[in-house]
């Protein structure tokens, strides 16, 4: 039994499935014939997602849109894709992005690149959200959660090659296309994935075209060397692009240039005590471009007469080292350290013609490092109960290296009242949770977290405080929460409810239309990063029920409520209630569904209030999507889906997106708003 306990525990540390998947040696296991509507959490605070498989409302080709069918979470819209994932009503860096245990760092100070941004899906094979702040075992803990996406990572058994190929075509010119290949022997594997996405314009229910395309593109290669069972080391490089017209903003995004760098080992069983050993470094540069010509037709403003450009770049790099201990076989122990540093350069013209910005150089505008030592425990007390505990405790020191501060677009420019301020700060985090299983298939668990998060490069250097134009000085925000849960599985029947409470002292608000004065009286709206004190609580329900061998129902509800007690105003930017319900029809080779989602008015809101990606505009009405799949797997390799998602050509807009901005030749909309009918077809060829 102590047996099963400790492969139970490795399992859940090492994120592996208890049995190992099957290899192509041996039969292929068919690829689902479903389409996913609605992620249903299988363990405490888990939720684990396919990024391979259709999904349905199509999802942009990028790392936010394939978030959304996880039970709360939602993506606020700036245009066609690289819209920022929130969970909970948590978005920015409150969500940790990992890419293989990476951090990728956007660059762009209207936050037009969210991590999610560079992260193309097709090219991973799992997707892993830990909700709240229940591990430290993934870099400074983010208070909102952590969502890790990540590929295979073990030796083969075999020798050949085997790969994945999808194609997906639909409407308003959508296509798809992306590879996945891997090859060699036990000895060396190597792996090329390559994707291309594109898209154009979009219209919404009401026929309105919303300046929406986007055209993205990505590689990734990787070798790796396994001389034995237990050791595997692996180098991988990646190189992205892409090209992407917004409708909330007077700018696009021209350049999207990830490059990457990465270096991984691990070794296992190595005595009955250290169980593994991990260390990883990687280099990740970000190189953006936005501008009001490339992509949009350059039309001259009161704010932006000329062409105008900005070029920012962030490098972040970083490193880890683990390792995994068993000193008592009901007891797991992960120990380790790791390391991320950036630095954010810009160069900008206000007049490209006249001074282009490739003639300028970079200026280094902030720097970032921390340095983090973290322990977790796991342990089986009992057959029924399991115990787990973390600690981690952060460095971090920031440099201010702006002489000047812009304020805004008229507003000229200041001397920085905090130019060369290097700042400090040592942060702790911490958990504790229990899990308890009741009965067999029943679980309870009730866990609280602490973290403490340092401000980011927004929060810091793009927002002014509400007493000086540099907000270089915002406090960290301290988050403790409570999670609660009960994951049922008995029979038809899959019931998981997950809740939370949560107490944020110096939440980092972000508002703007902040009237500060100017010379001669007069006054000026700045945005402003302030301290305040909220509370949030809300969770998600999931069922999941088949009424018969065929027939299977599906439900979820997501909620979430914030109050921001300083002001005694709600939190702003909480996206509404949400209900999904599902039906889906299946048979061995094929399955038909259909989606409802249904979306409560917000009327709990605080104008001009936020975060880094949007601030509140307004209250919202409820809206109705229904949505129809099908899926056919003629043979175990191939498997074709369709859907039409928004049957009904509903006019809606999600309400936390982003407000629409006047871009000539379109009409402007209070929100962004989301696709109209849009039907896909999809195949995915596995070989
Ligand atoms: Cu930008």
């Amino acid at each position: 039994m102590k047996f099963s306990l400790t492969r139970i525990l490795i399992s859940l540390l090492l994120g592996a499935p208890l049995v190992r998947a099957t290899d192509s040696t041996e039969a292929p296991v068919p690829l689902p014939v479903m389409v996913v509507t609605t992620q249903h959490s299988r363990d405490p605070l888990i939720a684990v997602a396919d990024p391979k498989a259709p999904a349905q409302p199509a999802p942009a080709h990028d790392g936010a849109d394939v978030l959304k069918s996880i039970p709360g979470f939602s993506v606020i819209r700036k245009g066609g894709t690289d819209g920022d994932p929130v969970l909970r009503g948590m978005a920015g860096s409150r969500l940790g992005i990992l890419v293989e245990g990476e951090g990728v760092l956007g660059g762009c100070s209207m936050r037009m690149d969210p991590p999610t941004a560079y992260i193309f899906p097709a090219a991973y094979d799992r997707i892993t959200v830990v909700k709240g702040p229940q591990s430290v075992r993934y870099g400074p803990v983010s208070p909102a959660g952590t969502v890790r996406f990540e590929r295979d990572f073990a030796r083969r058994d075999d020798t050949g090659t085997n790969g994945f190929a999808t194609l997906t075509a639909g409407d308003f010119g959508r296509f798809d296309s992306a590879l996945d290949l891997r090859g060699g022997t036990s000895l060396l594997q190597g792996r090329f994935a390559a994707t291309y996405a594109t898209m154009d314009d979009y219209e919404d229910g009401s026929g309105r075209t919303v300046h929406s395309h986007y055209e993205r593109w990505s590689t990734n290669a990787s070798a790796a060397w396994t001389p034995d069972d237990t050791t595997f080391i692996e180098i991988t490089g990646a190189r992205s692009d892409g090209e992407a017209a917004y409708a909330d903003r007077m700018m696009d995004g021209a350049l999207f240039d990830r490059t990457n760098l990465g270096i991984r080992a691990r070794r296992t069983a190595i005595s009955s005590v250290v169980q593994a050993v991990e260390l990883q470094a990687y280099l990740n540069a970000v190189d953006h471009v936005m501008d009001n010509y490339s992509v949009r037709r350059f039309t001259p403003s009161m704010m932006m007469p000329n062409k105008s450009v900005s070029n920012p770049d962030r490098s972040t790099f970083g490193g880890r080292i683990a390792m995994t201990l068993a000193p008592v076989a009901a007891l797991r122990l992960d120990i380790g350290a790791d390391h991320q540093g950036n630095r954010h350069r810009v160069r900008s013209s206000m007049n490209q013609d006249a001074m282009p910005y490739e003639a300028k150089s970079r200026v280094a505008d902030a720097e970032f490092r921390q340095t983090g030592v973290f322990a977790e425990a796991a342990y089986a007390s009992s057959e029924q109960t399991r115990l787990f505990a973390g600690a981690r405790v952060d460095r971090w020191t920031a440099t201010d290296q702006r002489a000047t501060v812009m304020l805004g677009m008229m507003g000229g420019t200041a001397a920085n009242p905090t130019a060369n301020l290097k700042r400090t700060a040592t942060l702790p985090a911490g958990f504790g949770r229990v899990e308890h299983d009741i009965a067999k298939g029943s679980t309870l668990y009730l866990g609280l977290g602490h973290t403490q998060r340092f401000p980011d490069y927004w929060e810091l250097v793009s927002a002014e405080s509400t007493a000086s134009v540099s907000g270089f000085n915002t406090a960290p925000e301290k988050t403790t929460q409570v999670d609660a849960g009960w994951l049922l599985r008995r029979g038809a029947l899959e019931l998981s409810a997950s809740l939370f409470a949560s107490r944020i002292d110096d939440y980092i608000l972000i508002q703007n239309s902040y009237a500060k004065p100017m010379m001669m009286m007069m006054t000026r709206m700045a945005t402003v990063a302030r301290n305040i004190d909220a509370t949030t609580r809300g969770g998600e329900l999931g069922l999941g029920y088949k009424l018969s061998d065929t027939l299977r129902f599906d439900a979820s509800v997501a909620h979430v409520r914030g109050e921001n007690d300083t002001d005694g105003r709600p939190l702003a930017q909480m996206p509404p209630l949400e209900c999904r319900l599902g039906f889906t029809y299946s048979q061995p080779t094929w399955s038909a569904g259909l989606l409802w989602r249904s979306l409560a008015a917000q009327d709990r809101v605080a104008l001009n209030q936020g975060n880094i990606v949007g601030q509140d505009i307004g209250t919202s009405s409820g809206f109705d999507v229904v949505s129809l799949n099908a899926s056919w797997a003629p043979t175990s390799a191939l498997r074709l889906s369709a859907g039409v998602d928004n049957l009904i050509d509903a006019t809606y807009a999600e309400h936390i997106s982003r407000a629409g901005a006047m871009v000539a030749g379109y009409p402007q909309t209070t929100h962004v708003n989301e696709p109209g009918r849009f039907m896909w077809l999809k195949a995915d060829f596995r070989f």
